[in-house]
C-alpha cells in the first residue's frame, strides 16, 4: 500500500532536477532525504521545505561515486526519517564535449563513475530499506542521450545508455515485488548542467538561446505524476523534450532569432 506521506531520497538535490523534485514532492507532503556534495545547499533547502510544508527532512553530504559515502548517507537518512520508499537516482553530469580519441581520463571517469556507478551504488544501498518498507518506487534520471548519440558526447551518451540498461534490468529483477521502476529521460533542460559541462557561463546560456527549454520543474512534474498513478501502473520510460526540440540530439531544434 502506498503510504500517505512517502519517504523520498533524492541524490543531486543541490540544483536542477533534484532541487525542483524536492520542492514539488515536499508540496505533496512527502518526507525528504536530500543529498549532494554541496551540503550547505541541501541543508538550506531541507530547512526551508520542512519549515514551509511541515514535512520531515534529512540533508546529508554525499558523493555518489564513493561507496562508503553513499552507504552512510542512505543509512543515516533512512534512520533519521524512519524508513525509505522512493529513490530518485538523479545525481549526474556531463564533463566536456570531447571526441572519443581526445577525452581526458578525468572527464571520462567523472561521467562513468557518477552517471553509471553512482546510480548503482545509490540503488544498491537503498533497495534493502525500500523492501523493508514494503512499498516503493525507484526513479532513474536517464536522458535522450540514452536513446541517440552525438559528436563530442560519446562517453556521456554511453553513460546514459548505461542508465537505460540499468533501469530495464532492475525492472526485470523486481518484477513481482511492490516496487515500481521508472526512467525519466529528458532532452535539453536549462539547469546548471551546461555550466558544469562547458565551464563557461556564456556558452552555457547560448545553448538555450531562442529555445523554450525544459526547466527543472518540468522533470519534477514527471516524477510526481508517475508516482501518483494507481499502483498497477508502471511508467517504464518517459522521453521528455521541449516542443522546440524535435530530435533526440540538438540536430533539429527550433531556435528563434
Ligand atoms: P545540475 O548540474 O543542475 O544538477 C546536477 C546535480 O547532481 C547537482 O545537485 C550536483 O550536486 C549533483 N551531483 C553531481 N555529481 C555528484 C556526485 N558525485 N555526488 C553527488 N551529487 C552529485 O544538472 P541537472 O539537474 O540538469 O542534472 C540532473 C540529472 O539529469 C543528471 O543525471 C543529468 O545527466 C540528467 N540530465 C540533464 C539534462 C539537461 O539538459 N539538464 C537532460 C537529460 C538528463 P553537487 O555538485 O552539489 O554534488
Ligand atoms: C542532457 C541532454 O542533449 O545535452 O542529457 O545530451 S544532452
Amino acid at each position: 500500500m502506498r503510504p500517505e506521506h512517502p519517504i523520498v531520497l533524492i541524490t543531486g538535490a543541490s540544483a536542477g532536477f533534484g532541487e525542483a523534485t524536492a520542492r514539488l514532492l515536499a508540496a505533496q507532503g512527502c518526507h525528504l532525504i536530500l543529498g549532494a556534495r554541496r551540503v550547505e545547499r541541501v541543508q538550506a533547502l531541507a530547512e526551508e521545505l520542512a519549515r514551509t510544508y511541515g514535512i520531515k527532512t534529512y540533508a546529508g553530504k554525499v558523493d555518489t561515486r564513493d561507496t562508503s559515502s553513499v552507504n552512510a548517507f542512505v543509512a543515516a537518512g533512512a534512520a533519521a526519517l524512519g524508513g525509505l520508499h522512493v529513490v530518485v537516482a538523479n545525481a549526474g553530469l556531463a564533463s566536456g564535449l570531447h571526441k572519443i580519441w581526445e577525452i581526458p581520463d578525468e572527464d571520462m571517469e567523472a561521467m562513468m563513475r557518477t552517471n553509471v556507478e553512482g546510480v548503482v551504488k545509490t540503488i544498491r544501498a537503498a533497495l534493502p530499506l525500500v523492501r523493508e518498507s514494503g512499498w516503493g518506487h525507484i526513479f532513474f534520471i536517464g536522458s535522450t542521450a540514452g536513446h541517440a548519440t552525438y559528436e563530442g558526447g560519446g562517453v556521456y551518451c554511453a553513460s546514459k545508455h548505461g542508465v537505460k540498461a540499468l533501469a530495464q534490468t532492475l525492472r526485470l529483477e523486481l518484477c513481482g515485488e511492490p516496487i515500481r521502476v521508472t526512467s525519466i529521460d529528458p532532452g535539453m533542460a536549462e539547469t546548471e548542467f551546461a555550466l558544469v559541462r562547458l565551464q563557461d557561463a556564456e556558452k552555457a546560456k547560448n545553448l538555450y538561446k531562442g529555445i523554450e527549454a525544459l526547466a527543472g520543474a518540468d522533470i519534477a512534474e514527471c516524477v510526481r505524476w508517475s508516482l501518483a498513478l494507481p499502483e498497477h501502473i508502471n511508467i517504464d520510460e518517459l522521453i521528455v523534450k521541449c516542443r522546440d526540440q524535435a530530435s533526440h540530439t540538438m540536430g533539429k531544434v527550433n531556435r528563434k532569432a
